[in-house]
């Protein structure tokens, strides 16, 4: 005992410290908050006090990063996490991007510091991030009408935004598709920004909505946020066409409504940068004024370095200082300033022509093999499934993603009797998919469709 310390309730105290007036030894009386403890030869009355934390019960799990939780404890060998979207190699491994390696080799090589970056991030970065999405020399560019900070990555720009709308636009709405990322409503909540919904899918049709789209939006009232994904929509996997994404920026633009893009894939769904962009594009071309937050964490495959940006095109440079500015303001007391690591790649990979060329080759690669699953486990289902029910809206969903329709009490047959762990909207990340597995998959969903209800 001679060396070890004690603990009383919040205070801790060496041994020597201890004296027989604070502490009563040998009994605790009557005092319900007072336990007897034995230290080998004494035996000493400890005070434990009911938590200050009574009232915090505990949170539910959640529906996205909670379902990797469950996987994890899962003994079963046939387990497949299909729940959140990070990309797995055909053996179902993690995959680090080998220009990334290069990139990082790089870094060290030039013996890079750690010293604190500015409030808005790294200059090359940001720099980067804006030619990325609107291609280099655009004028939204050229004229210094974006305002762009890094973020930590996209779900933390989202976040700024999401602060900015409401401290300078009170009162305004977000307007969201049904059904969104989950997180989306989390971000506004907390940033106490009030948000509806907008009508996106169609379980009818298994694809969009576009009439309830459009008549939502133009519903909305004047000067919303209307947010909308820039391609491989989480979780439907649907996208509108270049066609209808015209006619959305057309009512978007006759009700005064502000564009709010949430690009997490660009270059992962197509395997183009340049295709998935294309919509961002749209509105940029139109001159409109528009929010759009980045996330690095597929395309780059850096999901923990939370690397991405949040970008304001406004219609003027002065405006874009001033928006700026209050992004960093807004940053310092919720973490300062971004981490420098994840944005060094990024700025290091784009502004080498040689390591950029072999991103794009990866990023093909992979989204390559997700079209591959993609078609793998619509063969497996369209051969095993003799219902004659029609499975062709997997081929026609794009990203990681598809939205298989199965409903909860169908996810949960999936993940109880299957051990495929997906989230209960009947979402299943084919990133998290091989080969090799589509057949057990479409075997479980084949299952849990006909055999659950
Ligand atoms: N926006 C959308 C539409 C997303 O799908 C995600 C990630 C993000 C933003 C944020 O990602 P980031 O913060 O890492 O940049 N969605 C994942 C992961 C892949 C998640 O839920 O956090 C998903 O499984 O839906």
């Amino acid at each position: 005992m001679a060396s070890s310390m004690l603990s009383l309730g919040s205070t801790s105290l060496l041994p020597r410290e201890i004296n027989k007036d604070k502490l009563k030894l040998g009994t605790s009386g009557s005092n319900p908050f007072l336990k007897a403890k034995s230290f080998s030869r004494v035996t000493m009355t400890v005070a434990v006090k009911p938590s200050r934390f009574e009232g915090i019960t505990m949170a539910p799990p959640d529906p996205i990063l909670g379902v990797s939780e469950a996987f994890k404890a899962d003994t079963n060998e046939m387990k497949l996490n299909l729940g959140v979207g990070a990309y797995r190699t055909e053996e179902l491994q993690p995959y680090v991007l080998n220009v990334v390696k290069k990139a990082e080799n790089l870094m060290l090589e030039r013996g890079d510091n750690k010293e604190y970056l500015p409030i808005e991030g790294l200059a090359a970065f940001n720099k980067a991030t804006a030619e990325l999405l609107f291609g280099a020399g655009h004028p939204v560019i050229k004229e210094q009408r974006v305002a762009t900070i890094q973020g930590l990555s996209g779900t933390g720009s989202l976040r700024l935004a999401a602060a900015l709308i409401e401290r300078y636009f009170p009162g305004a709405k977000v307007v969201i598709s049904s059904p969104t990322w989950g997180n989306h409503k989390n971000i506004f909540n907390d940033a106490k920004v009030p948000w509806s919904e907008y009508r996106y899918y169609d379980p009818k049709t298994i694809g969009l909505d576009f009439e309830g789209m459009i008549a939502d939006i133009k519903e909305a009232p004047e000067g919303s946020f209307i947010l909308l994904h820039g391609c491989a929509h989480n979780p439907t996997g649907i996208d509108p066409t270049p066609e209808q994404w015209v006619k959305i920026a057309d009512v978007i633009q006759e009700k005064n409504h502000i564009p709010f893009f949430d690009v997490a894939y660009q270059g992962f769904a197509s395997g183009s940068l340049d295709e998935d962009a294309a919509s961002v594009r749209l509105f940029a071309e139109r001159g409109m004024e528009f929010f759009v937050a980045q996330s690095y964490s597929k395309n780059l495959g850096l999901y923990a370095e939370r690397i991405g940006a949040i970008n304001v095109v406004c219609s003027s440079a002065d405006a874009a200082t001033r928006v700026k500015s209050q992004l960093k303001r807004i940053a310092r007391p919720m973490y300062s300033n971004p981490p420098v690591h994840g944005a060094r790649i990024v700025a290091n990979v784009v502004g080498d022509a040689t390591m950029f060329s072999e991103w794009k080759a990866e990023m093909e690669m992979m989204a390559g093999r997700i079209k591959t699953v993609r078609q793998e486990l619509y063969d497996s289902l369209v051969s095993k499934d003799k219902s004659g029910k029609d499975w062709s809206f997997i081929l026609k969903q794009i990203g990681m993603f598809s939205f298989t329709g199965l409903n909860k009490t169908q996810s949960d047959n999936m993940t109880n009797k299957w051990h495929v762990y997906m989230t209960k909207d009947g979402r299943i990340s084919l990133a998290g998919l091989s080969l090799a597995k589509c057949e057990y998959l479409a075997d479980a969903i084949i299952d849990s469709y006909h055999n659950v209800s």
